[in-house]
Parts: structure tokens; C-alpha cells; sequence
């Protein structure tokens, strides 16, 4: 009813607008004017708005989004390599405010002051060599550093020794997460969607040796201060393993297994203490992949090695899970 009543308010509108240039129209045929010759008041009223809407309103508006919005910004990485990501999203966000405050309210300024008037016309200057090497080169200077700056970060985080880490396996699939931890070999058992069947959603392939000790979970506990790998597979379509808190994010493909490596280093405990008791990690799709897509969560917990140590001892590994025939 409500989406009724605004699509008909937003057409009557159109109607009005419609007819009120219509007006206009005829009160220029009995005036005797062209409706359609640029006046020079026309100029200057035109001028004015787009220094006062271009100028100022756009430029307050950017300025309130910063004070009201800004503080749903993340808070600082809780991961080792989340540090240096921080940095070069600073190091990025503070070059483009910069020229994006620089070059704004000269565009809105150069609008207002040449704004065709009679005795203010810009001069016709259409070409020069010298300024377009300059605005060719300025930029590739400025941006060249800063792509090498961040495939380096880039490469520096995905090439990271991962010989002792935890490896856990992260399985998307419509719409849901499972873990399973590779157990006390840090060795995931094969597996293959062709296997998927009843209790086995992940399609463990249990005849291997690296099987039996591997546990399923549906949230994620981890060590402070301990690397993890996460293994990504996905069972249907592409999904997005993105951890916000620890500067996280992988495709999950279907076929073929991704990978991750951070080192958490602030426990949930901290966490809740800092941002409120309401704080979880939390792991999410970061693919559009679907109806329930916005639902595709999962719990991460960081804590100490003694409580990791009380929850996975209450676990269950696939052997004593699975029944094999
Ligand atoms: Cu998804």
C-alpha cells in the first residue's frame, strides 16, 4: 500500500512538472519569446546553484557523512597482518580525501566564476603541451608507488610462512559455514563433493589416513597469538570467507581450495571489553550468492590456549562421528 501511494505521489509530481513547463511555454508564445534562448540571467541563476549545491551543500554533506558515519568505521585489526592492510587503507583514504578537498571547490569555484556572462568568458585556450604532461605525469607518479605499495602488502600477507600454523578448513555452501579442523595430524583428510552423503556434508573421503581425526565444527575457536591456515572449499557456487576484525577475506571456488593464513591477536574477551559486550568475530559470505546470502555467518572465538584446549577436548572427531560401511 505504502509503495502504492509513493509511486503515485512520484508521478503526480512528473504530471505537475510536466504541465508547469507547459505553462511556461505558453506564457513565452504570448509574451512573444523564444522559450528556449539562454538568458543571460538564466546563466547567472544556474552559476549560483551549482556553486551553492556543487560547493557547499555536497561538500557539507561529505564532511557530516565523516562525523555521523564515521564511527562504524572497523575498529583497529586484530590480526598480525591486519596492521600493515591499516596502513595502506590510511595511507590510500588520506591521498584521495587530500585531492578530493583540493580539487572539489576549485571545480565549484571555475563553475561559478566563468558561469557565462557577457564580460566574463573563460578564454578559449584548447590545447597545451606542457599541462598535459603535467597532468599525465602527476598522477602516474603519485599512483605508481602506490599500486607497487599495495601489491607488496598484498604479497607479503598471502606469502606468509604458514609451516606451523593451524590448518582449518572453511566449507561454504547455500547458505551456511562448517569448520573442520584438521586434528591432531594438522593434516585435512581428501575430500570430494562426490562423497557428500548423509553425516558426511563435507564429502570426507574416510579411507584416507588424514580422515578419522578430523573434527567438524560450526563455530571457530582460535589461539591468541597462534597462526591459523584456513582451507576454503566451496560446495555450489562462489562464495567469500571475509573475517572484517582480523582483515580477512579469500574466495571460496567451487572445484578448487583457497587459502589464508593470519595470526589473531586480540582474544573475544578484549574485544567485548573494547567495542561492548555485544562483540563477536564473526565470519561472513562476501559473495552475493544468493536468497539467504545475508545469513551466511559464523562464530569465531579467540581465547587463551587452556580455554581452546577445554572446548576442543569436547569435541568429536569424524571417526567417532561417522559410521562407516
Ligand atoms: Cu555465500
Amino acid at each position: 500500500m505504502e509503495s502504492i501511494l509513493v509511486g503515485l505521489i512520484i508521478l503526480l509530481s512528473v504530471i505537475v512538472l510536466v504541465q508547469l513547463l507547459r505553462v511556461n511555454e505558453l506564457i513565452s508564445e504570448v509574451k512573444n519569446e523564444d522559450p528556449n534562448e539562454i538568458t543571460e540571467k538564466d546563466n547567472n541563476t544556474q552559476g549560483i546553484l551549482t556553486f551553492l549545491i556543487v560547493g557547499v551543500l555536497f561538500l557539507a554533506f561529505v564532511l557530516w557523512q565523516f562525523k555521523y558515519w564515521g564511527i562504524h568505521i572497523l575498529p583497529p585489526a586484530s590480526s598480525l597482518h591486519g596492521a600493515t592492510i591499516d596502513t595502506l587503507m590510511n595511507v590510500t583514504l588520506g591521498l584521495i580525501i587530500f585531492v578530493f578537498f583540493l580539487t572539489q571547490p576549485v571545480l565549484a569555484w571555475f563553475s561559478f566564476k566563468y558561469r557565462g556572462l557577457k564580460n566574463s568568458a573563460a578564454y578559449y585556450y584548447p590545447h597545451n603541451n606542457k599541462l598535459e604532461v603535467i597532468w599525465t605525469v602527476v598522477p602516474t607518479l603519485v599512483l605508481t608507488p602506490l599500486i607497487i605499495y599495495g601489491l607488496n602488502v598484498w604479497n607479503d600477507i598471502t606469502n606468509a610462512d604458514t609451516t606451523n600454523s593451524k590448518v582449518i578448513e572453511l566449507y561454504a555452501k547455500q547458505f551456511n559455514w562448517t569448520a573442520r579442523y584438521a586434528g591432531e595430524d594438522n593434516s585435512l583428510g581428501k575430500a570430494n563433493y562426490k562423497l557428500v552423503k548423509g553425516l558426511n556434508e563435507l564429502g570426507v573421503d574416510m579411507e584416507d589416513e588424514n580422515a578419522g581425526d578430523d573434527i567438524i565444527t560450526r563455530e571457530v575457536h582460535l589461539v591468541i597469538d597462534q597462526p591459523v591456515l584456513l582451507k576454503m572449499r566451496s560446495q555450489d557456487v562462489i562464495h567469500s570467507a571475509f573475517l572484517p576484525h582480523f582483515r580477512v577475506q579469500m574466495n571460496c571456488v567451487p572445484g578448487m581450495t583457497t587459502q589464508f593464513g593470519f595470526t589473531p591477536t586480540q582474544t573475544t574477551a578484549e574485544m567485548k571489553e573494547q567495542e561492548g559486550e555485544d562483540f563477536e568475530f564473526v565470519l561472513l559470505c562476501n559473495k552475493i550468492c544468493g536468497a539467504a546470502h545475508y545469513n551466511m555467518k559464523m562464530k569465531f572465538i579467540v581465547e587463551s590456549q587452556e580455554e581452546y584446549d577445554t572446548w576442543m577436548a569436547s569435541q568429536k572427531t569424524l571417526k567417532n562421528t561417522l559410521t562407516l560401511n
